[in-house]
């Protein structure tokens, strides 16, 4: 008998004009579909399509379609899933995008399931409902699942030569890997808290060690959400990487400045960038988003505590929030460089639907529209306070253009010390991003 073919999908987005957005290559793989391709049973034939970068054949002979995505996916999703559904192929959504935007999804009509949760230990049931010919219109997957034994994700079904690869590591492309889930602190832009719960979740360490042989990378993107949350866990996983003689970057609260002891722990495991979300200079912003965690370290300690391990930072930023003027914006793009941080990575203040910061812009009647394709942190979707929507538009582009002109980094390159190939790399691959009009961050290559 013919296995049944499950192809997984992860949908492009669309401009503003309402093309789709193609690109040769991509920044990273998402972990999402290799890993639900892995939790699948083996009486299925899986194979996933990144559409960004693949393309995509509505005419396939397959019998599920099985699609994942951030919010600004979604409005394409629908559109995959109607083109499906007309030639009678069932379509099921999940992830943090279709958490999101449910009541969209479901208006749509064009899915046959849509799934909110995680569903590690309910996919299979699910699965078998749909064997059965009783899948539901709606699973609940919210019980948030223990990470052990977790199965090895499926990177061997990507088209791994459309990932940019590392230049530590020619031959892989980025590998990403989680070893926990979970944020207590529920800032009011984001979704972690909501999607994933309060309260940390740790995969065992061997198993992160055992996944990471397994694909053999070299180079690996921790998708943790903060990887040092816990400095007890942290150092044993750090010290469990160290023989591994691996690189890997990953994200970390400013906090940790407090433990140098671990950041250089972190450096000798193989870390070289360490993405933290100070998202703004003015601690009222901070505060009036639930961030005060953040507000509590002075940005002067995050850059010599990260400097002082030897990691590169990655400034997350945003730009937008209510106490942002352009003056504000400018300066501190001015504050980065004169600190010589290797990066920046600015966000458009952006309130996705299910947050608190939704709710209030909502209320408040402050939203510009809600077209969800640029519901992609880098448009302006909601009308800012202290200036108009082209303003911060044009103090956006201007911040980004100015932090990667030449000047700034060969400056920041020759004050900081900063010599390695890796780092000018990426500083003219954003500086080239940039210049296309793209953000740094766009997923595209
Ligand atoms: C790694 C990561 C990235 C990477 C890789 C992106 C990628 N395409 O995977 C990079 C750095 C490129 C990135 C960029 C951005 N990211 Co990002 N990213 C993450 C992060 C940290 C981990 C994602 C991950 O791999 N998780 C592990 C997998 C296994 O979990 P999962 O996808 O949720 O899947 C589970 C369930 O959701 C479910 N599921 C998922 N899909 C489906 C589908 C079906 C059919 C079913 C049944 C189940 C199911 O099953 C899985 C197992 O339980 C998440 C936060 C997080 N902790 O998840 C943010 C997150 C996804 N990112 C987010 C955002 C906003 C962005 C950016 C816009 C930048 C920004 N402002 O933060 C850009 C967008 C770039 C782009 N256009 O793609 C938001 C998305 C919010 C939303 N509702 O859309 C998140 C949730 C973070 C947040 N602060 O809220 N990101
Ligand atoms: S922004 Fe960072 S600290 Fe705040 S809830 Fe999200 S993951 Fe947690």
């Amino acid at each position: 008998m013919r296995k049944k073919r499950l192809l997984f999908v992860y949908p492009s987005s669309y401009d503003k004009e309402n093309r789709l957005i193609k690109s040769k290559k991509s920044f990273v793989p998402s972990r999402t579909l290799p890993y639900l391709a892995a939790l699948t049973p083996n009486r299925y034939e899986t194979s996933i399509i990144d559409e960004l970068v693949d393309s995509l054949n509505f005419d396939e002979e397959i019998d599920l379609v099985a699609i994942t995505g951030m919010l600004s996916h979604i409005p394409r999703a629908i559109d995959i899933a109607r083109e499906f559904k007309k030639r009678g192929i069932p379509s099921i959504i999940g992830g943090v995008g279709a958490f999101a935007l449910q009541e969209m999804i479901e208006k749509s009509g064009v899915f046959d399931c849509l799934v909110i949760g995680e569903v590690d230990r309910s996919w299979e049931a699910i699965l078998d409902d749909f064997d059965h010919g009783r899948l539901k219109r709606r699973y609940e997957c919210t019980d948030h699942p223990e990470l052990a034994a977790l199965p090895m994700a499926r990177f061997d079904l990507l088209n791994r030569k459309k990932y940019i690869r590392a230049f530590s590591d020619w031959r892989n492309p980025v590998i990403p890997i989680e070893t926990s889930r979970g944020c207590p602190h529920n800032c009011d832009f984001c979704f972690v808290t909501r999607y994933f719960g309060k309260r940390m979740r740790y995969r065992p360490i061997d198993e992160v060690v055992e996944e990471i042989k397994y694909h053999g990378a070299k180079f690996i993107l921790f998708t943790d959400d903060n990887i040092a949350i816990n400095p007890k866990r942290a150092r044993e996983l750090f010290l469990a990487l160290k023989p591994l003689k691996i690189q890997w970057m990953g994200q970390f609260e400013s906090g940790v400045v407090r433990y140098p002891e671990l950041l250089r722990l972190a450096s000798e495991s193989g870390c070289r960038t360490a993405f933290v979300g100070v998202e703004s200079l003015v601690s009222d912003n901070l505060y009036s988003v639930n961030k005060s965690h953040s507000a509590k370290v002075d940005f002067k300690d995050i850059v010599k505590g990260f400097k002082e391990a030897g990691i590169d930072l990655f400034s997350s930023l945003i730009f937008g929030m209510d106490n942002d003027t352009q003056d504000v914006i400018k300066q501190t793009v001015e504050e980065m460089i004169k600190s010589n941080v290797d990066a920046i990575i600015p966000w458009i203040f952006t309130p996705g639907p299910g947050t608190p910061c939704y709710n209030e812009q909502k209320t408040d009647k402050r939203l510009i529209h809600e077209n969800y394709s640029l519901y992609d942190y880098w448009h302006v979707v909601a009308e800012p306070k202290q200036m108009t929507s082209n303003e911060l538009t044009k103090s956006f582009w201007q911040g980004l253009k100015r932090f990667y002109s030449l000047r700034s980094i060969l400056l920041r390159a020759w004050r900081g010390k900063q010599w390695s190939m890796s780092w000018f790399l990426c500083s003219f691959y954003f500086r080239h991003q940039v210049h296309k009009g793209l953000h740094p961050f766009s997923g595209s290559a």
